[in-house]
C-alpha cells in the first residue's frame, strides 16, 4: 500500500487542531488506498511549532515551510494558514510536484486565485480546497438524490450561515478582525461555504445583487450607512445577497457573526421539482425530506436519520452522532483517495477560484447597487 507523508503548514491554530484529527481519522474509517504519516507541523514561531507537534502527535516540527516543502520525502502539503498566505505556499508547493491541501477561502484576493488555479492545473500534484461541509454524509445524500433524479430540477435554494461572535464582541482569531487580512469579512469567511454548497448541489451561479452591513466595532448601533462604510475600512459583518443560477434556479443567502444565540449554524432549504430538503448542521445527522410523489394522505416532511445505509456515514449504527471531525475526515480521505486514484480533487482550485468570483460579485453588487454576473468580475 502507498504510504503518504503530511506537512501541515500552519498546524498551532483551530484548522492545526481538525486537520490533525483529519488525518488520524481519515485511514481508520475508510479505505483510501494509502497509508498516512504525520511527518511534519510547521508554524513560524519555534516555541509554537514543538508544542502543537507534540500535543498533535506530529512526527517533527519545523518553522520553515520552503524547507519542507523542499523535501523529496513529503508528498503531501496541508496549509491551514490564515488565507492571506495561502497563494504563496500553495503555488510554491505545486511547483514542487507535491499534492496540496489548501483551507477555505482559496484566498481573499481574486487574482491569487487565479494563479493558484493556473499552478494546480499546470502541477502533476492533485489539489483539493477544504470546503468541508460539502462532504457531510448528509451532503452526499442530497447530492445523490438530485443525480439520480429523485428530486427533479432544482428551483429555488436558500440558505443562512450565522454566527454570534461579533455580536458577542469577540473573534476566534486576530487575522479574522483585519480587513485584508480577514480578506472583506463574513462573505469570504462563512459566504463561502454556503457558495460552494449552493455550486455543488444546484449548480454554477449566474449573477448576484446583494447587501452588506458593516458595524463600526467602538459603536454598539445599527450597520454603518454605505457612503461611512465605503470610506473606512471596515470588515462585512453581514451580507445578503439573491442569485440566479446558470440552470434557471434562484436563490437567497444571508450570513452574519452579528447573530446571538447561533454557535455555527449553516442551515439551507431546496425546494425542487421533485420535493423539497432541508438540513441543518446544528443536526448533521438529519435530513427534512418531503417529496411530491409522497402518498397525499403523507404529504409534509419526514426526518430521516443517517446510518449505515447511506455511503459516507462511518458507524455501524445510525443515530451516532457524526459530526465537524468525521467531515475533517472525509473531505481528507476523499482526497488521498483522489491522490492514489489519480484523479482531481474536489473541489477543485477551479471550483474554489469560482467560489471567490462570487465572493467579489457579492462585493462589487454592494457598492454599485447592481446585479453582477459572475463570468463578468475580473481580479
Ligand atoms: P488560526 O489563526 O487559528 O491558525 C493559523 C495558524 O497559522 C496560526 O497558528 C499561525 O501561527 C500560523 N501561521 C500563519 N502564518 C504562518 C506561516 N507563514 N508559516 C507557518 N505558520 C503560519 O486560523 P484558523 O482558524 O485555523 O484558520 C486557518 C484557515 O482555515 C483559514 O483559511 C480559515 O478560513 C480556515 N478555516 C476553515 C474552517 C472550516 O470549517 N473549513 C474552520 C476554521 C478556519
Ligand atoms: C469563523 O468563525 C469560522 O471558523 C470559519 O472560518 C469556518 O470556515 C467555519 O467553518 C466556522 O467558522
Amino acid at each position: 500500500m502507498t504510504e503518504l507523508k503530511v506537512a501541515i503548514i500552519g498546524g498551532g491554530g483551530f484548522m492545526g487542531y481538525a486537520h490533525s484529527l483529519g488525518w488520524a481519522l481519515a485511514p481508520i474509517t475508510a479505505d483510501t488506498g494509502a497509508t498516512i504519516r504525520k511527518a511534519v507541523l510547521v508554524e513560524a514561531d519555534e516555541d509554537r511549532a514543538k508544542t502543537a507537534a507534540q500535543r498533535l502527535n506530529w512526527e517533527d516540527w519545523s518553522t520553515d515551510w520552503r524547507e519542507v516543502i523542499a523535501r523529496d520525502d513529503i508528498d503531501i502539503i496541508d496549509i491551514v494558514t490564515p488565507p492571506a498566505v495561502h497563494a504563496e505556499i500553495a503555488i510554491a508547493a505545486l511547483a514542487a510536484g507535491k499534492h496540496v491541501f489548501v483551507e477555505k477561502p482559496i484566498s481573499n484576493d481574486l487574482a491569487e486565485a487565479d494563479l493558484m488555479q493556473a499552478a494546480a492545473e499546470t502541477s502533476t500534484g492533485v489539489s483539493q480546497v477544504g470546503f468541508n461541509y460539502r462532504h457531510a454524509a448528509a451532503m452526499t445524500f442530497v447530492k445523490r438524490m438530485l443525480d439520480d433524479g429523485t428530486l427533479g430540477h432544482p428551483l429555488q435554494f436558500r440558505a443562512h450561515y450565522t454566527q454570534d461572535v461579533g455580536a458577542l464582541g469577540r473573534v476566534l482569531s486576530g487575522w479574522r478582525a483585519k480587513k485584508g487580512a480577514g480578506g472583506s469579512g463574513v462573505t469570504g469567511d462563512i459566504g463561502s461555504h454556503i457558495i460552494d454548497l449552493a455550486s455543488y448541489l444546484v449548480g454554477d451561479i449566474d449573477s448576484v445583487t446583494a447587501i452588506i452591513g458593516a458595524k463600526d466595532p467602538a459603536e454598539n448601533t445599527a450597520w454603518l450607512p454605505d457612503d461611512e462604510r465605503l470610506q473606512g475600512e471596515y470588515l462585512d459583518d453581514a451580507a445578503l445577497w439573491m442569485a440566479k443560477f446558470n440552470n434557471g434556479a434562484i436563490g437567497s443567502f444571508a450570513c452574519t457573526v452579528y447573530a446571538s444565540g447561533r454557535k455555527n449554524r449553516m442551515f439551507f432549504e431546496l425546494e425542487c421539482t421533485g420535493g423539497t430538503v432541508e438540513f441543518d448542521w446544528n443536526h448533521s445527522d438529519h435530513i427534512k425530506l418531503s417529496l411530491v410523489s409522497d402518498n397525499p394522505d403523507q404529504q409534509g416532511f419526514r426526518t430521516i436519520t443517517l446510518n449505515e445505509n447511506h455511503e459516507d456515514y462511518r458507524y455501524p449504527l445510525g443515530g451516532m452522532g457524526s459530526g465537524y471531525v468525521d467531515d475533517a475526515a472525509l473531505q481528507l480521505q476523499k482526497f488521498v483517495r483522489a491522490i492514489v486514484d489519480k484523479q482531481a480533487g474536489s473541489p477543485s482550485f477551479a471550483d474554489a477560484t469560482r467560489t471567490q468570483r462570487v465572493i467579489s460579485a457579492v462585493m462589487q453588487s454592494a457598492d454599485s447597487h447592481q446585479w453582477v454576473t459572475i463570468d463578468e468580475v475580473t481580479a
